[in-house]
């Protein structure tokens, strides 16, 4: 059976956090479907279109790797896509009582489906996309936290702003 990760989240919008954990799995599985959640809790900056771009180019030199949305529940869309691996990225421990407790219902709604924490890199174990749009809204220096070009996005869209 063809192992199939799906790396799944807000990506409001992807940091090189995200990328790192993107990356790796990509060189561990042999398909990685990066799932953006459409109707999110979370007021997002970015529509689900502009993060599937901003996706798109960051992965793009990344072979096996496809940027695709979701609606409802992930393990429904998992089902769908016929993949059995979620990659979730683990920063510190505060991440990981959340994560379990969502690891843990995912796993009581389908069993063959199991969720992998891989530890993030240190150089970014503080990043978050909250913390990037933070820092961008009041201009300040994002640059080796992001891709170039969503850095160029988010400087666009807080134009002004300051
Ligand atoms: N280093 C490493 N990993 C990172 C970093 C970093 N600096 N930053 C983020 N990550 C990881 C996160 O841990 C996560 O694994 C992934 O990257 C995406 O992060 P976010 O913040 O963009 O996305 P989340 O965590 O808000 O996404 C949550 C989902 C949308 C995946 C989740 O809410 C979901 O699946 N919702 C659908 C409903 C559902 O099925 N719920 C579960 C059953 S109750």
């Amino acid at each position: 059976m063809k192992k199939i990760a799906v790396c799944s989240g807000s990506f409001d919008p992807v940091t090189n956090g995200h990328l790192d954990i993107i990356t790796r799995s990509s060189e561990i599985f042999e398909h990685v479907i990066v799932a953006v959640l459409h109707n999110s809790k979370k007021k997002a900056l970015f529509t689900v279109e502009e993060r599937v771009e901003l996706l798109k180019e960051a992965t793009n030199h990344l072979e096996h790797v496809e940027i695709d949305t979701f609606n409802g529940l992930l393990i429904d869309y998992m089902k769908k896509r016929n993949a059995h691996v979620i990659v979730r990225g683990l920063r510190a421990v505060s991440d990981f009582e959340y994560e379990m407790q969502i690891a843990s219902m995912n796993k009581k709604l389908a069993q063959e489906v199991d969720t992998v924490f891989m530890m993030t890199k240190n150089d970014y174990s503080y990043l978050s996309s909250s913390i990037v749009k933070e820092v961008a809204k009041h201009d300040g220096q994002i640059d080796d936290l992001v891709p170039e070009h969503v850095a160029l996005a988010l400087k666009e869209r807080f134009k002004g702003n300051t």
